[in-house]
């Protein structure tokens, strides 16, 4: 009791007195899950009320979607529907209050009317995703065109993975929209390319059924997002269309980079990944696909098949393979290829446990291609309990949630939740991606001041694998 007095009175000191103009009811969420919103199961709402009029005004850009088609209940008596943060709405003109976590954060303002009479409410979208229990990704074997897939487990994959930045073929956003269409297969395959690991990895090789493996990389603390590569002062890009990977790809490259560059001073030179729908491009790679392989430039001088003599340059692209091999990253070295005999030999002599594979086609004479494969899953995680505000601490602005709320969303039992758990905290996850904040403004200076001359290099740039036999 003394210790409950003692917050009461240090949550009175530093609780500022709510805004004027504060909703009638205060809910949380974060940005890459579908926030459901229950006003019947509230101590504010009583028994068998009605709803009506809801008011979204303020959600502009963003999706919501009622138990009418997600629960199969009446909203005008289930008060339940779900917000799904658009992760593209990522820049304060858009409404944005935190650029550097993934996908939106902000309040949103509504209102509705609950037996008639008009109620506000607001929704403060947090950083990162649920991983576990209540707001995570449910599944019952969700697949394209499936009869018996649950429509709220549909919007909650959809989400998740728009907000994980796998796109529809062509690059169009998921559409949030509970039903499980060819777009949504398509960025769910990409995904389960980037985990089901091998080489190869294609879309063919998915299934394209959210079964509990897909689910849990769904709700994994480390499960993979889809993005663009930045150039920073271990590594340049000169890919065109294929400038997309998942993030584990991503980070292999960074740390590799920094690891290649160490041996033998060489800025890495990026010259293939996935396009952004993680489909290769018919007009340069057919297979490079899922954001899983990468494409290192080498010097002129070993674009031949090999000649029984390790040259300078020819050793130089060993050690950068044996830096990548070694480099512990999110993503990791499953194979190599190379049309170059001496490069072949040297990388197998320094590193025999690493798959190696010899393209009699020639098509890598040019470059280094290496294949990526996947982490160990780190489950998803919980909110904490009497975390109101999930910023992932418990503490007084929790209370200050609380006593701003109590009797609407909260009751006397959340005050001794609270209370319970003050002080836990966790990190926070669902910052953008680490790889984006290396980047150094020299290394894209120079880019762009290169730009001019890469895009007329690659006018005269032969494709190395025009087709699929030729880029295993
Ligand atoms: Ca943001
Ligand atoms: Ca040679
Ligand atoms: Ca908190
Ligand atoms: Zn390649």
């Amino acid at each position: 009791m003394v210790q409950r007095l003692r917050l009461l009175a240090l949550a009175a000191a530093i609780v500022p007195a709510p805004a004027a103009l504060a909703a009638d009811f205060g809910f949380f969420g974060r940005s890459g899950d579908a926030i459901e919103i229950n006003l019947a199961g509230l101590p504010g709402v009583s028994p068998g009320s009605t709803f009506s009029d809801l008011n979204l005004s303020s959600f502009t850009g963003h999706t919501v979607l009622t138990s009418d088609l997600l629960t199969a209940q009446p909203f005008a008596n289930s008060g339940r529907f779900w917000v799904f943060p658009n992760p593209a709405r990522n820049t304060a003109a858009l409404g944005d209050v935190n650029t550097t976590a993934r996908g939106f954060q902000g309040v949103l303002n509504g209102s509705l009317l609950v037996n008639g009479v008009s109620q506000t409410f607001s929704v403060t979208v947090q950083p990162g995703y649920t991983g576990a229990g209540a707001g995570s990704v449910g599944q019952s074997s969700e697949s394209q065109g499936r009869a018996a897939n649950n429509p709220l487990f549909v919007a909650q994959q959809q989400q998740r993975l728009r907000y994980f930045g796998f796109v529809s073929e062509g690059g169009a956003p998921v559409a949030v929209d509970a039903d499980f269409g060819a777009g949504t297969a398509t960025a769910l395959k990409t995904f389960q390319g980037a985990f089901i690991g091998g080489i190869n990895t294609t879309q063919a090789n998915a299934d394209g059924i959210i079964g509990p493996t897909t689910a849990g990389w769904l709700n994994a603390q480390n499960a993979p997002t889809f993005q663009k590569i930045v150039p920073t002062s271990a590594y340049t890009v000169s890919a065109v269309s294929e400038s997309y990977a998942t993030s584990w790809t991503l980070d292999l490259i960074a740390k590799g980079s920094i690891n290649a560059k160490a041996a033998t001073g060489i800025t890495q030179r990026i010259t293939a990944l996935s396009t952004v729908d993680g489909y290769g491009s018919s007009q340069w790679h057919s297979t490079h696909l899922v954001g899983t392989d990468i494409d290192l430039a080498t010097a002129a001088s070993t674009h031949n098949w090999g000649n029984g003599v390790t040259s300078t340059d020819e050793a130089n692209v060993i050690k950068h393979a044996v830096a990548f091999a070694d480099t512990v990253a999110s993503g990791h070295v499953i194979r190599f290829i190379t049309s170059n005999q001496d490069i072949y030999d040297g990388i197998h002599a320094a590193r025999p446990s690493v798959p190696l594979y010899y393209d009699t086609s020639g098509g890598h004479q040019d470059h280094l291609h290496i294949d990526v494969g996947p982490p160990t899953r780190v489950a998803g995680r919980t909110n904490l309990i009497g975390d109101f505000n999930l910023d992932d601490v418990v503490n007084a602005q929790d209370l200050a949630v609380w006593e701003q709320y109590v009797g609407a969303n909260f009751t006397g039992g959340d005050f001794l939740t609270w209370q319970r758990n003050f002080g836990r905290s966790q990190p926070v996850i669902g910052a953008e991606v680490a790889v984006q904040s290396i980047p150094e403004p020299s290394a894209a200076l120079l880019l762009a001041l290169a730009a001019p001359l890469l895009a007329t290099r690659r006018l005269g740039f032969q494709p190395d694998s025009p087709s699929a036999a030729s880029s295993p």
